[in-house]
């Protein structure tokens, strides 16, 4: 799927424009056209070919000609005008959260600022907030954009660069000849950001599979070319390092690449202690090489069990694995419902059919459909009145249909004061109540954490989501107690989330860990808004595997009758 390319360079058209203060008609297209290919379902490029391209809202033949421009040359002429016209770095500046084109084009042309660090001593010195349009708060706000956007430059959600992963990985394995091919580094151990894409691949004929790389079309740049390593760079903005390596080396190269670092020198520390050295290459007792081709003989070697990649962080693994404790992590095909999708009925796009057949096609058989709370306007919050409505249809559905089976629930907005966004007698109509907060995220710790627990004790909440609140490169977690919460839900039985929204992904790895060692249940939801979002799943596993959680552990393995069973049981023992 190229419509993320495609929507990008939208994106990125309409904002230059807009720094250049064009029509604001044309600009709005853009967005538009953008928006469009972003939450599109099907691939363009298969839309393209079958001449279907002007069937899409608001794509006419103007643009259904720009769309096919990038599909056949990775850009369009208009933005390659607008980058020679329009310095690039102001583009940069877009990515700083809370920084617009309209004030991007006033620090350029007012203050002459061309450089991240010059915007940084500029707000420092108290120049912006006088800046017209501007302010103290955005001031401050500038300074913490810098702050975020400086962490995470260099790094992309995993649910990013996965997808792009496993396409590369498609295409050579069809148009190249390679024998072995798999993602290591932080990929393979899904981490929650990554820096590049690391692949390792065996063949005979490397040379004709190096040349292929060069000749993917998702490749933008190529930075080094060689037959045992090739480094290139891809169009999202991600560097790619693809390295050949032998059959017999396969498996010591996979355990090297894939790291942790940290991990590895753990490894290697316990290598040298039985008198062997170990290396990309192999284990070796002198001269003689014991080990290389399975990363499971390479483990053994050492008198390790094989450890699975999500546990490769030195973060007690290795301790674990010397005692045989290792956990038997939750599968990901163990998972059998979502617990957090949200549908027409507030600001999802999806009916409540559409969701039953893509949770068909996932091999899911339960979704809780969480719509937002009357109160959060901005989110289409259901009122009472439709609230029932909603409760009518998924009863008709799950007469209807018998193999998914939806949960009446509702995602409902923890309130500046700890109360809850629905009366008592409403909530008590919901099988499944998810709290979260919404509003407030500048309060104090103590008001944030005492607001989470209010909900947490409330007899009638199962759940909280994204429970820290972080959206990974945009915003900071708030402040939260998470020692609190997590004694408090233990107490109360309640489950907190993982949500598996690739820029949520919140209870992390870490507090997912914690959460498991005090016996709190955890539950993984996508959060989908669209539908193709409910694919966002195997994300939240991952986390919970990183957080070495078991099936038991993951309330999301219970069948659609232990699920329920497991709602009432909660509200019963309240
Ligand atoms: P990233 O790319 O920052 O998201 O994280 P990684 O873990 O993929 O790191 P990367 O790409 O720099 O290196 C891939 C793996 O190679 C890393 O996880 C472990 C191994 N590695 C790299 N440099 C060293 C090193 O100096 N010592 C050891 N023992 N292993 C290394
Ligand atoms: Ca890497």
């Amino acid at each position: 799927m190229r419509n993320k390319e495609v929507a990008e360079i939208f994106n990125k058209v309409a904002a230059l424009l807009e720094i250049k203060g064009d029509n604001p008609y044309r600009i709005r297209a853009y967005q538009k056209a953008a928006q469009t290919v972003e939450a599109l379902t099907v691939d363009l490029e298969s839309l393209a070919n079958q001449g279907k391209l002007e069937i899409l809202p608001g794509i006419g033949a103007d643009l259904a000609n720009k769309i096919k421009e990038i599909l056949k040359t990775g850009t369009l002429k208009i933005y390659e005008d607008l980058k020679r016209e329009i310095p690039l770095f102001l583009l940069n500046f877009l990515e700083i959260p809370g920084l617009g084109p309209k004030k991007v084009k006033v620090l350029y042309e007012k203050m002459g600022i061309t450089s991240i660090e010059e915007l940084e001593k500029a707000c420092r010195e108290h120049k912006i907030a006088k800046l017209p349009g501007f302010g103290w708060k955005t001031e401050e706000n500038i300074i913490k954009g810098i702050k975020l956007f400086k962490e995470k430059t260099g790094r992309k959600p995993l649910g990013e660069v996965l997808k792009l992963a496993e396409e590369i990985i498609e295409i050579l394995k069809k148009e190249s000849p390679v024998e072995n091919i798999a993602v290591a580094g932080s990929i393979r151990r899904k981490r929650e950001t990554v820096k590049d894409i690391d692949i390792l691949i065996t063949s005979f004929k490397s040379e004709k599979v190096m040349k292929k790389i060069t000749e993917i079309p998702l490749v933008e740049e190529v930075i080094a070319f060689g037959e045992t390593k090739t480094s290139v760079r891809l169009r999202p903005g991600i560097q790619m390092d693809v390295r050949v390596v032998e059959p017999d080396s396969w498996g010591a190269a996979l355990a090297y690449f894939t790291g942790s670092k940290a991990h590895n020198i753990r490894v290697r520390e316990l290598a040298l202690e039985k008198g062997l050295k170990i290396n990309e290459y192999g284990v070796f007792k002198g001269e003689e090489k014991i080990a290389g081709k399975t990363e499971e003989e390479v483990y053994a070697s050492i008198g390790l069990p094989f450890i699975p990649p999500e546990l490769r962080e030195d973060r007690g693994e290795i301790e674990a694995a010397l005692q045989g404790n290792l956990p038997k992590l939750v599968e990901y095909n163990e998972i059998l419902g979502d617990a957090h999708v949200h549908s027409k009925y507030s600001d999802g796009t999806a009916s409540l059919e559409e969701i039953i057949s893509k949770a068909e096609k996932l091999g899911i058989f339960w979704v809780a459909i969480c719509d937002h709370s009357q109160g959060l306007k901005v989110a289409g919050g259901v009122s009472i009145e439709d609230l029932f409505k909603k409760k009518k249809h998924i009863e008709e559905l799950n007469k209807r249909f018998d193999k998914v089976k939806l949960i009446f629930g509702a995602e409902v907005d923890i309130l500046s004061d700890g109360t809850l966004d629905y009366p008592d007698e409403i909530l008590a109509e919901i099988d499944f109540v998810i709290a979260a907060i919404h509003t407030g995220f500048q309060q104090p710790e103590e008001q944030i954490t005492n607001r989470i627990i209010s909900a947490l004790k409330h007899p009638l909440v199962h759940a909280v989501a994204h429970p820290t609140g972080r959206v990974i490169g945009e915003r900071e977690p708030y402040a939260v107690n998470m020692t609190k919460i997590l004694e408090l839900a233990a107490k109360y039985g309640k489950a907190l989330e993982i949500n598996a929204y690739y820029k949520r992904l919140d209870l992390n790895d870490i507090n997912s860990k914690a959460a498991k060692e005090k016996g709190v249940p955890l539950i993984i939801g996508t959060d989908a808004h669209f539908i193709d979002q409910m694919e966002y799943i195997p994300l939240g596993v991952a986390v919970a595997r990183r957080g070495w959680c078991e099936r038991k552990d993951i309330l999301n393995t219970l069948s659609y009758e232990e699920f329920i069973s497991w709602l009432k049981k909660v509200r019963n023992q309240a």
